[in-house]
């Protein structure tokens, strides 16, 4: 009997096997998680048919429309001002290195050419391009990599059934098969991998619509890996990665944060990290919403994002004739100018030995490391770093040197004057340590 017991058992755990094999990223994917780390800014980019209604992303379900009256927008989609190129200009103007674009968002419709359903903007609408592609070939010719921001809720489709939490009250039928939902998910991700060139990642969101159903997500990021073993996976469903995931996403936070409320359950990986943040308060274009950040704010998120190990994908909801609203264009070009002077001191940086702190963060590079002072009272400061040696220390923006002092708490800055700099940047070299410099020298002469 026991025998028997044993017998099923192992064959239950065979059975088993291959649906726990662990995810391996390929070289190429492990390669554009470093490109990721080091790219820093991004450009995220809400806009869909529900940009026409200017009331942001969620109108469909946030006013409780009609679903069937929403998909009439379709037909007056005519974006007389829509260029890619024009796009990607700003966002690398702004010194993004990537571009998120919603492909498909909760409400359902396809910003690209699809077979999988006619409810997409070559298909449905006047404007008949295709919009993905467009900016895929932007991208490309700026030197910018595209990813593509892709729903798990569907607040449009039959299949997407039993509904989740959201979006109940649109007068859809109450029916409809989950697997076909699985199956359509399954053919527009083929399309999207295959028709547009090199994906640099998917950008998951609205799992947490229904976190009990049966997502079949490690099949789905099998497919992805499949078609392109290099795309970098993110799910923002804000809990800790899932396996087969190539990065993690923080919804209006710092990595470890969570102000917004999202993140929760979100404990920090050792993947890539991202924040996601808004210029105004809203995603899709908002006609009501004139609460812009000033860049300031905006610059500082960035920089305590590159301190924390975290990029930070910014996002403008574009206006329905495709111009991004005038404010997010001055707030790019202002972000622009700094970033044309103050890059070197994020692009290709990690989280320095320095854990952010109230007045600022700090980022290294090799014997590099640059102390963010973001908002300090006085003209001193002391870094707890009590094991380095410094070659050099200058203020980053003129090179003026930094007198400095060890004092038995650590590395004591001496300012001059209190900083008033949007980031007053104190770039400093270190002396390599003296085990590594003693190695050095015998191995090297
Ligand atoms: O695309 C943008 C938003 O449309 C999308 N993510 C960004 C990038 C987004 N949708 N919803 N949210 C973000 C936050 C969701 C909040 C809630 Fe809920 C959904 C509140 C109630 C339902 C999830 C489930 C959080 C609490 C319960």
């Amino acid at each position: 009997m026991r025998k028997i017991f044993a017998i099923i058992m192992l064959t239950l755990a065979a059975g088993a096997l291959p649906a726990q094999e662990k995810y391996v990223p390929s070289a190429e994917n492990l390669a554009n998680r470093e490109w990721f780390r080091d790219a820093k800014f991004g450009l995220f980019i809400h806009w869909g048919i529900y940009s026409m209604l200017a009331d942001g992303e969620w109108v469909l379900t946030n006013k409780g429309l009609n679903e069937k009256e929403y998909q009439q927008l379709a037909a007056g989609f005519y974006p007389s001002q829509f260029d890619a190129r024009e796009w990607a200009r700003l966002a690398k103007e702004a010194g993004m290195k990537y571009i998120c674009f919603t492909s498909r968002h909760h409400d359902g419709f396809s910003m690209f050419d699809t077979e999988a359903s006619p409810y997409n903007v070559v298909d449905a609408t006047p404007f008949g391009r295709d919009v993905v592609r467009e900016l895929a070939e932007a991208c490309r010719e700026e030197g910018l990599k595209l990813f593509l921001y892709y729903s798990h809720i569907d607040w449009h489709r039959p299949d997407y059934y039993p509904w989740g939490r959201t979006g109940q009250q649109t007068g859809r039928e109450p029916s409809g098969t989950w697997d076909d939902y699985l199956r359509f998910m399954d053919a527009q991700l083929t399309e999207l991998l295959t028709n547009y060139g090199p994906i640099g990642g998917l950008w998951f969101d609205g799992w947490w619509d229904k976190p009990d159903a049966d997502w079949q997500l490690e099949r789905q990021y099998a497919l992805v890996h499949r078609l392109q073993p290099g795309c970098l996976i993110g799910n923002n469903h804000h809990r800790a990665p899932f396996e087969g995931e190539d990065f993690q996403m923080f919804e209006r936070d710092l990595p470890g944060q969570n102000t917004a409320g999202y993140s929760g359950e979100a404990t920090v990986s050792d993947l890539p990290l991202e924040s996601c943040e808004t210029t105004n308060q809203t995603w899709g274009y908002n006609i009501s919403d004139r609460n812009y950040k000033p860049a300031k704010q905006l610059i500082h998120t960035l920089v305590k994002a590159a301190g924390n190990n975290a990029n930070l994908l910014l996002n403008v909801g574009p206006r329905p004739s495709g111009d991004f609203p005038t404010e997010a264009v001055s707030l790019l070009r202002e972000i622009g100018e700094w970033t044309a002077v103050y890059g070197p001191t994020l692009y290709g940086t990690r989280a320095g030995e320095v854990a952010p702190q109230p007045w600022g963060v700090t980022t290294r590079r090799g014997d590099t490391t640059y102390v963010h002072i973001l908002d300090l009272k006085e003209a001193e400061l002391l870094l707890p770093v009590k094991d380095k040696r410094v070659r050099k220390a200058v203020t980053f923006k003129d090179g003026t040197p930094v007198e400095h002092e060890r004092t038995k708490e650590g590395l004591l800055l001496r300012l001059g004057q209190i900083p008033t700099d949007i980031d007053h940047v104190v770039e400093i070299i270190w002396k390599p340590s003296r085990q590594t410099g003693a190695r050095g020298t015998k191995t090297h002469k």
